[in-house]
């Protein structure tokens, strides 16, 4: 098999080029990062390397001429869009990444990339680190439920591909097939009442909906509570499923509704992925990156940390709705400017134009641009189609356009795309973005 030969090789290599060396290890901030790193810095640990860790929001030239001089380096979900910067470096570099490459071949990169690969596979890059680290020793497999919660982190879940599912063979993890509501280990009347995805015609938001629903069902409570949704048995499931078709009309999509539930032994009970994907992605948004590591590799007192950093990061979201909701805005026809000024995180903007996007609030595709200040003089920019509706507007090439005119750097695709820009280009941020929006107002 052709990944498997990839593999040696490049392990081989890892192996031979930092024997006797120390490792630098560097990754992204997000779940699937945070998975990587856990995965990696227990194979380190199992192999007696010495090594040191960074967590990046994102990897800049700056940070790049930061890196410790002395020791091989070993990039996690990042570093394909680097190469030319990273060659530049003294030292051994190894890249572990599954976003798109311009590849060229430099003597001190090592690639592993599945856009390499002769058969591309869209894999996460909590995955190749696992079967990197699954390779270098079959001590490793125990770190299987890291890969799959990277991977429910990167919306991976739907697409089982070939090697995903040998993954998943290897791991503990119960696969469920069922209703997708969220979250799914809390009593299934609450669970419906405030899940607030996918949104069930007559059930979200509706206490009377959701008793009628579960009586149609016919689930009933044990002991004066409703069981959780991964604890119904298969029928149970179905006839749940049955009864939330019928309240759907044939506009929303069925596959939004009906999916894979991943069980994981995790703390020793049993959670869904996506539950501990949201928690270890909301402790490195507020900061605590280092928590979301301990707590990937079962530490206690970290696991308690991160209820509360979970709690806090909720807190955030919705305060930042209500500041966007009260906050002056610059409002075009087609389009909408928000500023989060110093009040709104940065680490958060994206989400938050994302909930917007998903709500009522703006009509269907209306474009809408978020912005607010970093801790270091800079804006991030989000930008965000409402209603997620197909248009002919290609949010990656706005982003980049502006980029192209004021510098900075950008990132995301069609649909969901940002940037980040100096502070002192704000106003002529504003001024381009809005020639840009009404400009192309004109030309629809
Ligand atoms: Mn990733």
């Amino acid at each position: 098999m052709m990944i498997l030969k990839n593999i040696e090789n490049f392990v081989k290599i890892l192996l031979e080029k930092t024997e006797g060396k120390k490792i630098h290890l560097v990754s992204h901030f997000d779940t699937d990062g945070i998975t990587s790193a856990a995965i990696f810095s227990k194979t380190l640990e199992r192999l007696n390397k010495q090594f040191s860790l960074k967590i990046l929001k994102q990897l800049t030239e700056e940070e790049i001429n930061l890196f410790p001089k002395d020791k091989a380096i070993i990039l996690l979900d990042l570093g394909s869009n680097s190469l030319e910067p990273l060659s530049k470096l003294d030292t051994e570099v190894f890249i572990i990444d599954h976003h798109e490459i311009d590849f060229k071949p430099f003597d001190n990169l090592h690639i592993f990339n599945p856009h390499l690969f002769e058969e591309y596979e869209n894999l996460c890059g909590a995955e190749l680190a696992f079967l990197i680290s699954k390779n270098i020793s079959e001590e490793n497999k125990s770190l299987a439920y890291l890969a799959v919660i990277g991977m429910v982190g990167d919306t991976m879940e739907k697409n089982i591909t070939k090697t995903r599912n040998s993954i998943l063979k290897e791991t503990k993890i119960k696969i469920k097939k069922g209703l997708l509501i969220y979250p799914s280990t809390r009593p299934l009347d609450k669970a419906l009442e405030y899940n607030s995805h996918p949104f069930i015609p007559g059930v979200t938001g509706d206490s009377k909906g959701t008793y009628e629903l579960l009586r149609e069902a016919n689930i009933e409570k044990i002991n004066k509570k409703y069981k959780a949704l991964i604890d119904l048995s298969e029928p149970e499931m179905k006839s749940l499923v049955t009864a939330v078709m019928l309240r759907l009309s044939s506009k929303e999509k069925k596959s939004n509704y009906i999916g894979n539930l991943y069980l994981i032994k995790f703390f020793n009970k049993i959670e869904d992925a996506r539950e501990i994907s949201a928690m270890i992605n909301a402790c490195s948004r507020m900061d605590q990156s280092g928590i979301a590591l301990m707590l990937c590799l079962g530490n206690n007192s970290a696991r308690k940390k991160a209820e509360k950093v979970y709690v806090k990061y909720r807190q955030a979201i919705i305060s930042g709705l209500k500041y966007i909701d009260k906050s002056k805005k610059i409002q075009g026809r087609e389009f909408v400017i928000i500023h989060g000024k110093d009040k709104i995180k940065d680490t958060i903007i994206g989400t938050l134009t994302s909930i917007l996007s998903f709500s009522s609030t703006y009509p269907d595709g209306t474009i809408l641009i978020s912005m607010t200040y970093t801790d270091n003089e800079q804006i991030k920019i989000s930008a965000r189609i409402s209603g997620r509706k197909e248009t002919n507007r290609n949010l990656k090439e706005l982003m980049d356009s502006i980029v192209y005119s004021i510098g900075g750097e950008s990132g995301g695709h069609k649909m969901a795309a940002g940037c980040t820009i100096k502070k002192e280009n704000e106003n002529k941020f504003i001024e381009l973005i809005k020639k840009k929006l009404e400009f192309e107002l004109i030309k629809v």
